[in-house]
């Protein structure tokens, strides 16, 4: 089997890691303990355009054998998400957002639009879409009135095409047996946890829990110089079989709508 896609994702956790000192702090952590980390899946965010929607996005997974599966809607923040899967169970599952641009009209619509604008060839992009980073230049002014309506969009204005997070795979671990064990072990620890809904979402009830520590704040160039916001956070998924026995693929709406909350500004102190 090819494995580039194997390339790939070390690539991925290279850049993520580099932004997001967590990553290492919580393998150091865990393989301390003698932990060997599993990843259960990789989460992407982009714009729902013809360009660099999930499709694009999705390309290097599909060529590596990755099947689309199930899909999300978020009514609220006004997003879609799809995620992909392999036969091959070592290979971290991947969801992949966007946000629906036709739902935004006005300032917002038009700030996103000038960002798009500068979008270059995509033929010319020498490496998958998924590693490319940011695509364009914004003012922190624009960054700030599309975080008043929109976390998501201004993650994505300030950080572009990157992982926006990997998820510890909790079934894997020897020395820990729970979602709550892990949380406190990580808050003993001084990480802190995204308490929106609750630390743990979900339940065996709906088949997985996820908990995520907030966003590590990082420093961005902006058009106009540079200002620290919200980069990329760590999860923690716990999955249950289904009553067919098979351990449960898929991702819970409810849930994700707050996970996606560990990049917003309201959670940093
Ligand atoms: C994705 C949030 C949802 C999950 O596992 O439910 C998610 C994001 O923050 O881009 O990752
Ligand atoms: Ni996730």
């Amino acid at each position: 089997m090819g494995r580039s896609i194997e390339k790939l994702i070390d690539q991925l956790w290279d850049s993520y890691q580099k932004i997001n000192p967590q990553a290492d702090q919580i393998h150091k952590l865990l393989s301390d303990r003698g932990e060997t980390i599993v990843n259960d899946h990789i989460a992407f965010r982009t714009f729902q355009d013809p360009r660099i929607g999930i499709d694009q996005l999705a390309i290097p997974f599909l060529e590596a054998g990755y099947q689309p599966a199930d899909e999300y809607h978020f009514e609220t923040k006004k997003l879609f998400a799809r995620h992909f899967q392999h036969s091959d169970p070592a290979l971290p599952k991947v969801f992949i957002s966007e946000l629906l641009l036709n739902e935004f009209s006005g300032e917002l619509g038009d700030i996103i639009q000038r960002m798009l604008e500068q979008l270059p060839e995509m033929e010319s992009l020498s490496e998958p879409l998924c590693t490319a980073g940011r695509l364009w230049e914004v003012p922190f002014a624009h960054y700030e009135t599309l975080s008043e309506q929109s976390e998501y969009a201004a993650w994505m204005a300030a950080h572009g095409f990157c992982a926006n997070h990997f998820t510890i795979f909790v079934n894997a671990l020897k020395t820990i047996d729970s979602l709550q064990d892990l949380n406190s072990l990580l808050v003993q620890e001084g990480f802190a946890l995204n308490q929106e809904g609750g630390a743990i979402k979900g339940s065996p009830e709906v088949y997985l829990e996820q908990s995520s520590t907030i966003a590590s704040v990082v420093d961005v160039r902006f058009a106009d110089g540079v200002h620290a916001v919200p980069g990329c956070y760590y999860e923690f998924a716990r999955r249950y079989p289904l009553p067919n026995g098979s351990l449960f693929e898929g991702f819970v709406a409810k849930s994700a709508d707050k996970i996606f909350e560990s990049t917003d500004k309201k959670l940093q102190n």
